[in-house]
């Protein structure tokens, strides 16, 4: 199965209707039907395969949301790409790698953006590129494709700190969109509220997808902003929003009536991404009447479990195997435990990537016996409601944006005067946890300003260090492994 039969639900047989409205500035918004979405992308297609792109090559996107993403990734479809999303908040280090490893043709920047992509690397200035594009034919230009034709490479941070592209595959993010809609309930009556980013698959594959296969109507924001969210949802009405735990926690700021009146029309609110505590759905229900649907997946994965749309929407667990997938949960020997015990999810179905790009070593190590390793651990309970309770690996979730420490702490020890770092996730009330820098250092050499200076340089806003605690040493095992939860408790 491919993607773009499904998409042609929406593309070809709703070409009048209304599809999208999207931000153009000060508070005004314009207006899209889905046969404006189809002539777009079949024009973007025209120029790309005019630029030399052919099937299975890949072009990254570094943009906020805007409507070119959307066209970027249909003509993606069309043409057999390979789509690579990079994380508009990536910076000198994460962008090196990231382009380094997927190679792709050329990199779609706003002229905002473009100085932060690395020299030696192609650059296409996005409004000089949808104006030219505007001259293109609008009649479709596609290639054939199957549910093996990859169709992104997204990139997940792996324990070894570096990030893996996952390679995605059409037939993937078709199975997820169409069990979602399914699981959900989602037609062509809803109304979506789109604020989370579509460079992660939370916002693209099921976001973007759920729409145009349901053919439901989109408002796409430029990025979720807590001070004008209400108002948003006030003006748009939406039926549908997807959203991270720390989105839902800032909707709890507002009055009841509001949030009465905001809830009324809320069909379906889901969350993911992050773990969503049990007293942010209790409170959200309060104030809004809405129960929140918790879900879980992976980019690696997309979505793999979930609570159902109709039926108890238990809080503090992610819900039930959704209808493709299959869930094991094993012990350190791999052999699955029985219900009550916790255990390492292991997945398998037509969800699962088709490995890491150029990682043979990377997918053999998280594939067993065609079952995927998700990392995460986890409970079945006697009636199938899966609990998530940690991870295996080092992994802080900030904001529904993931840190890996290693990552942080290996730039860490290059800096000047530092002998050792551990870095750790600390509680935080919005964000769920925060990054938070332990360092053994010399004190001479050592300078804190300089080191955060260069830290921002290099890498997301969200992965700063929100402090550095020196310490005298880390506390070590006496096989040298460090032991974080031993370091003393940051006061913030
Ligand atoms: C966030 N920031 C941004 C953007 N998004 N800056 C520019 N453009 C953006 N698009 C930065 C801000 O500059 C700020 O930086 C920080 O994020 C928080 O901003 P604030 O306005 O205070 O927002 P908040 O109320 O704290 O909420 C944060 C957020 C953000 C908007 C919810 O964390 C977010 O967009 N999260 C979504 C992550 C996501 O899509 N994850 C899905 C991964 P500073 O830190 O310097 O203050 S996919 C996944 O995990 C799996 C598969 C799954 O299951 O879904
Ligand atoms: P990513 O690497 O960005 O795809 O993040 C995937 C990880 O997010 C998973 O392995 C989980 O650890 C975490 N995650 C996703 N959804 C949930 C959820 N509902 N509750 C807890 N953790 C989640």
């Amino acid at each position: 199965m491919s993607l773009l039969p499904l998409f042609d639900v929406s593309l070809i047989t709703r070409a009048a209707q209304p599809a999208l409205e999207c931000e153009g500035g000060a508070g005004a918004f314009t207006s899209y039907t889905f046969g404006d979405l189809e002539a777009r992308s079949n024009q973007l297609a025209h120029l790309l395969r005019a630029r030399g792109l052919k099937p299975g090559d890949r072009l990254a996107f570094f943009l906020q949301n805007r409507i070119e993403v959307i066209d970027l990734w249909l003509a993606g479809v069309k043409l057999g790409l390979i789509v690579v999303p990079v994380n508009v908040l990536y910076r000198e280090r994460e962008l090196t790698h990231l382009l380094r490893d997927a190679a792709p043709m050329a990199v779609v920047t706003s002229r905002d953006l473009a100085g932060l992509i690395p020299a030696g690397v192609t650059v296409w200035e996005v409004d000089a590129l949808t104006a030219e594009a505007g001259a293109q034919p609008k009649s479709r230009r596609a290639v054939p494709a199957d549910a093996d034709t990859p169709m992104a490479l997204i990139y997940t941070s792996g324990t070894t700190g570096a990030a893996k592209g996952a390679v995605l595959t059409q037939g993937n993010f078709a199975t997820n969109a169409l069990t979602l809609v399914t699981a959900w309930g989602i037609t062509a009556a809803d109304r979506y509220l789109a604020t989370l980013p579509l460079f992660h698959v939370h916002g693209l594959a099921n976001g973007l997808h759920c729409w145009l296969f349901s053919g439901c109507h989109l408002r796409l924001h430029e990025r979720f902003e807590h001070a004008k969210a209400a108002q948003w949802f006030e003006d748009y009405r939406p039926t549908l929003f997807f959203g991270v735990p720390a989105m839902f926690i800032r909707l709890l700021e507002l009055p009841v009536e509001r949030a009465r009146g905001i809830g009324a029309r809320l069909r379906l609110a889901v969350s993911g991404s992050a773990p969503l505590p049990a007293e942010v759905h209790e409170k959200f229900r309060q104030l809004y009447g809405s129960v929140i649907l918790e879900r879980y997946g992976m980019t690696e994965t997309l979505m793999n479990v979930g609570n159902p749309s109709a039926g108890e929407r238990r809080p503090g667990t992610v819900g039930l195997p959704l209808a493709h997938v299959a869930v094991r949960i094993c012990d350190e020997a791999d052999a699955p435990v029985p219900d009550g015990t916790s255990g390492e999810l292991w997945v398998k179905g037509p969800n699962v990537c088709a490995g890491y790009w150029q990682r043979p070593d990377a997918t053999a190590a998280a594939w067993r016996d065609g079952w995927f390793r998700t990392g995460d651990v986890g409970v079945r309970a006697a009636d199938g409601y899966i609990t998530l309770q940690g991870r295996r690996s080092d992994l802080i979730i900030s904001g529904g944006f993931n840190i890996y420490p290693r990552e942080i702490e290996e730039l860490l020890l290059e800096q000047p005067g530092v002998r050792e770092a551990a870095v750790v996730g600390m509680p935080d009330p919005v964000r769920g946890e925060v990054p938070v820098a332990y360092v053994a250092v010399d004190a001479a050499k050592f300078d804190e300003a300089a080191t955060a200076a260069h830290l921002r340089s290099q890498f997301a806003s969200f992965k700063q260090p929100k402090a550095f605690v020196r310490v005298e040493a880390l506390p070590r095992t006496a096989l040298g492994k460090v032991q974080k939860r031993l370091l003393p408790r940051w006061q913030g």
